[in-house]
């Protein structure tokens, strides 16, 4: 069976990325007590602009203190005197990566790649270190560029996307349909936030679920973003981790599945297609299979 092609991303990501309002002591505390895989400290649009300034020095000081999780910040838009003052306050503290959010395309994200590797030298962090996941689609003219991120900085770690200020841009006065479904344009945004990512080589990051009290609607969201091809999701409320964390796990089902085609082809190397069950495998059974496995050892 061939090699696992350049269309299939290879690095793991977290499942479950909760966003904290960095203005929020209260909320950076609960934090600490969620099972999140990474926090994502945010600068940007849930902190007003007159505690920007407070919210990044209590940021700096969570990332400090140290946590078990990834850590990262969302800045602000790299177009915005906002971001170097968001970057030169937080990159002493050396994140794990930084959340780009409202990019222009990857030329946004190589720009921060060039600003990180200075603040890296001026912060003894090790040069390529501070990781970078744009949310790629939150400007209209960025989704003309996505396939521009196949050649964009190696710090990229993901690829994730919003709905909300993509709305808001083209004067739409909703995103979701009245059953929470999403409406043609951002299915549109969805989609090219996966397949950018998956032919960048990085996993895709599905957004946000806004109605953070209504856990089986996220449970059934979270589910069909990993049949898709999301590996993680984002979140915005404690409550709503352990429903993605759990989605986002791969069943004993389908680990046994996997290690049966795996097996069958491992058994027959000769062979592009074979039967089980009554049904034809080939490479993306095996490729999928192998995504399986490769997700489940990771999460042992
Ligand atoms: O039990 P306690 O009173 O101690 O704590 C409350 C609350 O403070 C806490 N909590 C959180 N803790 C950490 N991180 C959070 N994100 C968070 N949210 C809430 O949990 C306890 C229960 O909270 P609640 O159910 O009473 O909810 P609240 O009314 O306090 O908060 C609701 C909002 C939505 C405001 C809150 O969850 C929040 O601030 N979420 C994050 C908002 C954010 O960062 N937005 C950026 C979105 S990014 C995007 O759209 C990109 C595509």
């Amino acid at each position: 069976m061939p090699a696992v092609g350049p269309d299939v991303a290879e690095a793991g990501v977290s499942r479950s990325l909760l966003f904290v309002p960095a203005d929020s002591e209260k909320k950076l505390a609960k934090a600490r007590g969620v099972n999140a895989d990474a926090l994502i400290l945010d600068l940007e649009d849930s902190v007003a602009a007159s505690a920007k300034k407070a919210a990044r020095q209590i940021a700096r000081g969570f990332i400090a203190e140290g946590f078990a999780a990834e850590l990262w910040v969302r800045i602000n838009p790299l177009d915005t005197s906002d971001a170097l003052d968001d970057l030169r306050e937080i990159m002493p503290a050396a994140p794990f990566g930084i959340v780009l959010p409202k990019p222009r395309g990857a030329r946004d994200a190589n720009q921060l790649a060039k600003l990180l590797e200075v603040l890296e030298q001026e912060n003894n962090i090790p040069p390529g270190r501070t990781k970078i996941l744009p949310v790629a689609t939150e400007r209209p003219s960025a989704l003309f560029h996505m396939q521009d991120y196949a050649d964009a900085t190696p710090r990229l770690a993901g690829l994730t996307w919003g709905a909300e200020d993509l709305s808001a841009a083209v004067g739409a006065t909703a995103c979701r349909d009245t059953d929470g479904r999403w409406l043609a344009p951002y299915e549109l945004a969805r989609s090219l936030c996966l397949f950018a990512a998956s032919a960048a080589g990085v996993p895709a990051v599905d957004t946000v679920y806004t109605d953070f009290k209504d856990l089986e609607g996220l449970a059934h969201y979270a589910c069909n973003a990993r049949r898709d091809g999301f590996e993680g999701m984002l979140a915005i409320h404690p409550e709503q981790v352990d429903v993605i964390n759990e989605a986002f796990r791969p069943s004993a089902e389908e680990i046994a599945r996997a290690e049966r085609i795996v097996g069958l082809f491992a058994e027959n190397p000769d062979a592009g297609a074979l039967g089980m069950d009554g049904e034809m495998i080939d490479r993306p059974h095996w490729l999928q299979a192998k995504r399986i496995l490769k997700t489940a050892a990771r999460l042992n």
